[in-house]
């Protein structure tokens, strides 16, 4: 393996990581992907800053110029966030991007993957990619959940929306080894609702719980990471109905338009934005707030291990 020349970690990461301190990974297909700008530079510059008052370091994820980036400055955020047309980079993208000198986004598989090159151990998201809908035939699963299977982090998320078959998803990871924890919870989140109607593997009750089995699994050599499934707070929590018959229509328009492949999800997030008016942004942004939060408490739980 020969990822250091490829790799560009910031002073503060390089520090940070030599110190043992608490890091939490971040991804940036949700600022390219998954909103608007100017709310997504806001988010950007806030999640990193609530990460930072919970007393660990931030470290967003993209590849930019042919570079893997462990930490981005302001200038790099603003890229991510403003730029069209930011390529979306899964597992498979990855070499092709950084011989050519490209730029691109990191999905929830590649940011585990640098976060894993640069040993970083817990990483906050909003929502995973799964099992698409109708997968018994277009065969539209995510990368996200092979990369899960085998790189050794802890992946913190509201669960997924429900533009994917939920039920479908959890046996996927049951079948690839992949433990699906609750955080103060049994229920299995669905993004913007509380729960999905079906259950965690399961409950942990604290951070330090958390942090106690992903040091058992790794110490055990175990490969592979792990979900820590985090409700939206309850405050933010959308109507199922409302939010269900969105995504129902986005995923018949997907259809419709003959949208496959790598675009589906970024044309399915964008869709579910348009038909809500924004109003799903709020809760969006509060998910994912939380997210950073609880993962923060995990990696400084798993740092004084
Ligand atoms: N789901 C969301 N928001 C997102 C994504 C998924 O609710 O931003 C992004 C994540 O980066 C995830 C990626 O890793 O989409 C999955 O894309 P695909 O289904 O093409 O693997
Ligand atoms: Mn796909």
């Amino acid at each position: 393996m020969n990822y250091e020349k490829y790799l560009s970690v910031t002073p503060e990461i390089q520090e940070a990581l030599k110190a043992g301190k608490p890091i939490v990974a971040l991804e940036s297909t949700i600022l390219s992907h998954g909103m608007p700008y100017p709310e997504n530079i806001e988010f950007a510059h806030k999640v990193e800053e609530i990460i930072r008052a919970e007393g660990a370091i931030p470290a967003t994820m993209a590849i930019i110029g042919g570079k893997l980036k462990v930490g981005l400055n302001a200038d790099e955020l603003e890229l991510m966030c403003k730029a069209d047309n930011i390529a979306k980079a899964s597992r498979r993208d990855v070499a092709v991007y950084l011989a050519n000198g490209q730029t691109a986004a990191t999905t929830v598989a590649t940011t585990m993957m640098l976060a894993d090159m640069a040993g970083i151990r817990v990483f906050a998201t909003g929502g995973i990619g799964g099992v698409h809908r109708g997968a018994q035939e277009t065969m539209d699963i995510s990368a996200d959940l092979q990369e899960l299977a085998h790189t050794a982090v802890a992946v913190v998320s509201a669960g997924c929306k429900s533009i994917l078959d939920i039920g479908l998803t959890l046996e996927y990871l049951e079948t690839m080894g992949v433990p699906v924890l609750g955080y103060q919870t049994e229920d299995f989140p669905a993004f913007y609702c509380e729960s999905s109607g079906f259950k965690v593997d399961y409950r942990c009750k604290d951070a330090e719980e958390v942090a106690k089995i992903m040091k058992t699994k790794w110490e055990l050599g175990l490969a592979g990471g792990m979900i820590v499934a985090n409700p939206i707070p309850h405050e933010y929590s959308m109507d199922h109905e409302v939010i269900d018959r969105v995504i129902d229509e986005a995923v018949t328009i997907a259809k419709e338009e003959g949208i496959h492949g790598k675009a589906t999800t970024p044309f399915l997030l964008a869709k579910i934005k348009e038909l809500t008016g924004g109003d799903s942004l709020a809760s969006n942004l509060q998910l994912a707030y939380n997210n950073a939060r609880v993962a923060s408490k995990i990696a400084a739980a798993y740092a004084a291990k």
